[in-house]
């Protein structure tokens, strides 16, 4: 009868064949805590995703598309938990935002969260959990889906994780930057800032001023790519490069975002960094008429071609502008750029120094720092918050505005010693655009050195800050300028894995930071990056310090 008994049992349970070991568990970024427990849940064509309401199906898609792709199975999804094989997804209030519980057992799984970005995270876990082939885009044989029985309590340490892409030096296309978000969802990332206003190109479309794009999102001249004489840049309408979002492919990558907890927060530069601006629309500039420009190929530096701070008929296009860009994005912020404005012609501009007169302004900084406030109150009518590049500060800071603090940490400390939010992306660490290995072995890039064992050694809260200005640290952010970037291939091989060190640093316990242990589970992440097609940079010289 035992005999008959076992045998019924074992028939009719999956069976755990694997033993588990610390070693399997490569998640990252690492968990806040984790426990590995005997045993484990085997995924099978009848494990049921239980799900209590329509947006709980969303978030369980991309686990079902990964079953379909490597098994075949059709994962099915219930409202109600049978006796076994299933997952399903408790809301929790008493969880912090974005944390999640994870129960692994062999029986069911449950994950605990208070929202759906909780729930998304639990999920992630559960892929890297699962055998690296569940990243494969075809049908895999032979394989024991199966993970470890594991109890999971993690949650991030910092609410903003980001990158940024800088879709104007090179242009970007929708299907790129939404694959972008599925990866920046798998590193448990949630902020993508889009860079889609700079002197290279504009590449938002604005109905009211339609020549931003039909003229400001073109290159004049193919020829003269000095940034990318090494690299070829497919060519678009005759002897032009270009390119721009319409509102509505913005709209399809906010949307996609959402449902992987990613905020998309666009970038509209002023009052400089906007030569394709201004090519389309010359009367932007300073005097009553400015010299023409064109859309430039390479750098332009210093950059003088600025938008005109006296004139009233600037601040009338930039919110006309702006409530177009309000209106496709729903983010909280609004990055208004502001960095490396060269002001030589604000000095000289009657309608400039008109302003300064009637404004009672010293300087041309001051006269910055005039702009930037008006665009922060035009941008908080709108119930929104500014965020610009830590120039803002020069001049003084706007009331309420959140600093990103590029030029190492010192505008950051400066910031938030003033009671300012904060976002630390210092060159140093963040600056994806660097070499990450010898300069031979490497392609052309901007120059820097930024290697994957610097990145993991940057900390948002910097070594003696106060408590309280360390709270006004929102977290920290990869910056990917693409001068020398050309194609997304070659996008991907700046971004991972170096992603994969920051994310760790802007989720994971600062205690936990280990890079010997980081360095293991980052190689098996190259097996998934592989899987998933993904042209990852791996040297020896990534992974040893
Ligand atoms: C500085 S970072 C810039 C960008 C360049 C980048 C190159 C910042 C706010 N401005 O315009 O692309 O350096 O690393």
């Amino acid at each position: 009868l035992v005999f008959i008994l076992t045998i019924t049992l074992v028939g009719c349970q999956p069976k755990s064949t694997k033993v588990f070991t610390e070693d399997d568990i490569t998640i990252l970024p690492k968990p806040k805590e984790l426990q590995l427990n005997s045993g484990g849940f085997l995924f099978t064509e009848n494990t049921k995703l239980i799900v209590s309401k329509d947006s709980q199906k969303e978030v369980f898609q991309f686990i079902k598309n990964a079953f379909k792709n490597v098994s075949g199975w059709d994962l099915e999804f219930v409202e109600s938990a049978p006796s076994k094989n299933y997952i399903q997804l408790n809301l929790d209030d008493t969880l912090p935002d974005e944390a999640y519980t994870l129960a692994v057992t062999s029986n069911h799984i449950t994950i605990k969260a208070k929202d759906n970005a909780g729930f998304l995270y639990g999920l992630e876990t559960i892929r890297q959990l699962l055998p690296e082939s569940i990243e494969s885009k075809s049908i895999v044989n032979g394989v024991n889906w199966e993970i470890p029985n594991i109890s999971v309590n993690d949650e991030p340490r910092f609410k903003w994780r980001g990158l940024m892409l800088d879709l104007s030096r090179h242009f970007f296309d929708k299907e790129y930057i939404k694959s972008t978000i599925d990866q920046l969802a798998a590193h448990k990332m949630n902020v993508l800032h889009l860079h889609l206003v700079d002197d290279q190109g504009w590449r938002i479309e604005i109905k009211k001023y339609p020549k931003l794009t039909d003229v400001g999102a073109w290159r004049v001249d193919q020829e003269d790519l000095h940034w990318n004489s090494r690299l070829s840049v497919k060519a678009g309408e005759k002897g032009k490069y270009g390119g721009f979002l319409t509102q509505e492919e913005l709209k399809e990558i906010v949307a996609y975002a959402a449902s992987k907890n990613v905020e998309v927060i666009p970038e509209i530069e002023m009052p400089a960094h906007v030569t394709s601006a201004v090519a389309a629309y010359p009367e932007l500039m300073c005097f009553d008429n400015p010299e023409p420009v064109g859309v430039p190929s390479g750098g332009v530096w210093p950059i003088t071609d600025i938008y005109c701070a006296g004139k009233e008929s600037t601040f009338e296009f930039l919110e006309n502008v702006l409530i177009e860009v309000m209106e496709i994005f729903p983010s909280k912020y609004i990055h208004i750029g502001g960095d490396e404005a060269t002001k030589t012609n604000w000095k000289i501009c009657p309608h400039c120094k008109k302003r300064m007169k009637n404004e009672k302004l010293h300087d041309v900084e001051e006269l910055q720092s005039y702009f930037i406030k008006r665009m922060e109150k035009f941008i908080n009518t709108h119930g929104k918050k500014l965020v610009g590049w830590d120039e803002i500060l020069e001049g003084g800071l706007a009331p309420d505005a959140t600093v990103m603090s590029w030029r190492g940490v010192k505008g950051g400390l400066e910031a938030a010693s003033q009671g300012h939010d904060v976002v630390m992306t210092p060159g140093s660490h963040c600056y994806f655009d660097h070499y990450q290995g010898p300069q031979d072995d490497e392609p052309l890039a901007i120059g820097g050195y930024t290697p994957l064992s610097k990145v993991y050694e940057f900390d948002p809260v910097v070594e003696g800050m106060s408590e309280e200005d360390a709270a006004h640290v929102l977290g920290g952010q990869a910056n990917l300028w693409s001068e020398y970037i050309p194609t997304p291939e070659h996008s991907q091989y700046m971004i991972y894995p170096r992603i994969a060190a920051l994310a760790e640093t802007v989720w994971s316990p600062k205690e936990s930071r280990d890079w010997g242990d980081f360095s293991n589970r980052v190689k098996h992440l190259f097996k998934r990056y592989e899987l998933q097609g993904i042209n990852y940079a791996q040297s020896a010289y990534l992974i040893s310090k």
